[in-house]
């Protein structure tokens, strides 16, 4: 089996003024559409980051992979590399971790190509992974405090200005009753750390049974996220990514008695070994866009399970193809024992056949069809593809969106 044609289309989504210590949401997210057809009838889907590093590096690979065996995933990962020979970062210079763009680009396309392999052999995905150790893939919410939207052209709002821990457990609580979540995970470094403190606190009124977290993205020093996780003691089931870099993360694990995760400090193999080293960090979170593919986000978890480390699961903005692949690569990661973060419930939109999957007490069934199991609905990619043509959002910068919230708005990594 042979490929025959690759079509990469950028999409737009509206989203809303979500923020995080960066900055904020802008007004929509982008995010990149695969289709990889084969000589045998066969089509592949993916779903990757859609800012133009990562557009650019999908379409500077595309018309290479004429020809490839999609079993080949050595093939593939050479003919990636041949053609992005410099692996530079596709983040914003804004964002806090960098992804090298080879594996950005090859984890995109192996999720297409093992979505064509089970079609053929009439199998899921979770199959090819090796088997699912559980079908039902429990999802935390995810929190996010944020603005009212000013401008409502792309798409109207989702509950309105959310900035203080009253409101933000009103946002826990409409989560709840919509989604039954059973874990929460607040994306923290936004207010004054004592804010986020009680918002904690309240959560944890509210909901006495639900495991919490909270990511601050590198936001506090030190000292602050000593001081933080000291109060914190006995409520969070980790922390994720207090402090910016490994050191910083490494002095703060000798110093507090909650587990340190992060997607920032661990986004590459040869990271694994500088962590366990030091002790920085014991969880790792996986995320197929860029360890390498659903493969490669089986390796993570069993590189973790020998170093003794955790797995859990973190997500960016996405449609319902990331969220298919999610899943199964959950369903075949034995030691992914924490509930995977969702943006899901942030926009309203879907490009697969059958529309939005519905969650059932915070869970999702992983797809049984062939491959990934969902199909895409050409017509809602295209409508999104129109969006992204007008839309005039080639790239995300939160750090800019920022100033048409607050012009003097400085960016500050550590901020408190
Ligand atoms: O969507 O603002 C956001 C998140 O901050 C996202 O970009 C992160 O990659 O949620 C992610 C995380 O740090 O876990
Ligand atoms: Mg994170």
């Amino acid at each position: 089996m042979k490929i025959t044609e690759v079509i990469i289309t950028p999409i737009a989504i509206p989203d809303v003024p979500l923020a995080n210590t960066k900055g904020v949401h802008p007004s929509v997210f982008l995010r990149s559409v695969i289709e990889v057809k084969t000589d045998s009838g066969f089509v592949g889907l993916g779903e990757g980051y859609g800012a133009k590093r990562t557009l650019d590096g999908l379409e500077a690979v595309a018309p290479i992979l004429e020809g490839l065996d999609p079993y080949d995933l050595r093939d593939l990962r050479r003919r990636v590399e041949a053609a992005l020979p410099d692996s530079g970062g596709v983040n914003a210079p804004t964002a806090l971790a960098d992804h090298k763009v080879i594996d950005v680009v090859y984890s995109a396309f192996e999720i297409a190509c093992l979505d064509i392999r089970g079609k053929e052999v009439g199998r899921p995905l979770y199959d090819l992974l090796g088997g699912a150790v559980r079908k039902t893939i429990p999802f935390g919410g995810y929190l996010f405090y944020k603005f009212a939207k000013q401008d409502l052209t792309f798409g109207p709002d989702i509950m309105g200005e959310v900035m203080t821990p009253d409101t933000l457990v009103a946002q826990a609580n409409e989560f709840s009753r919509d989604y039954g979540f059973k874990s929460w995970k607040l994306k923290g470094g936004v207010l004054e750390p004592e804010l986020e403190v009680e918002t904690m606190l309240k959560l944890r009124e509210s909901f006495p049974d639900h495991a919490l977290r909270i990511d601050p993205m590198g936001a506090w020093t030190v000292p602050t996220a000593k001081r933080i996780a000291d109060q914190l003691e006995g409520v969070l089931e980790y922390l994720e990514d207090p402090c910016r870099g490994m050191d910083a993360m490494a002095e703060l694990s000798a110093l507090i008695h909650i587990p340190l995760a992060t997607n920032l400090v661990v986004v590459e193999f040869e990271q694994i070994i500088e962590a366990v080293k030091k002790d920085a960090v014991q969880i790792v979170l996986s995320d197929h866009h860029y360890w390498r593919g659903a493969t490669g986000a089986i390796h993570l978890g069993e590189m973790c399970r020998a170093a003794n480390l955790g797995v859990s699961m973190h997500s960016n903005s996405h449609l319902g193809i990331s969220l298919a692949a999610m899943c199964h690569v959950a369903a075949a990661t034995p030691n992914l024992t924490y509930d995977c973060d969702t943006h899901y419930p942030w926009s309203t939109k879907e490009i697969i056949k059958g529309g939005r999957p519905k969650f059932k007490d915070g869970t999702l069934q992983v797809p049984e069809g062939p491959g990934l199991g969902v199909e895409l609905d050409h017509e809602a990619v295209a409508e999104l593809h129109e969006l992204y043509k007008t839309a005039m959002v080639k790239d995300r910068d939160d750090t800019d969106e920022m100033l048409k919230y607050i012009p003097d708005y400085v960016r500050k990594v550590p901020r408190w």
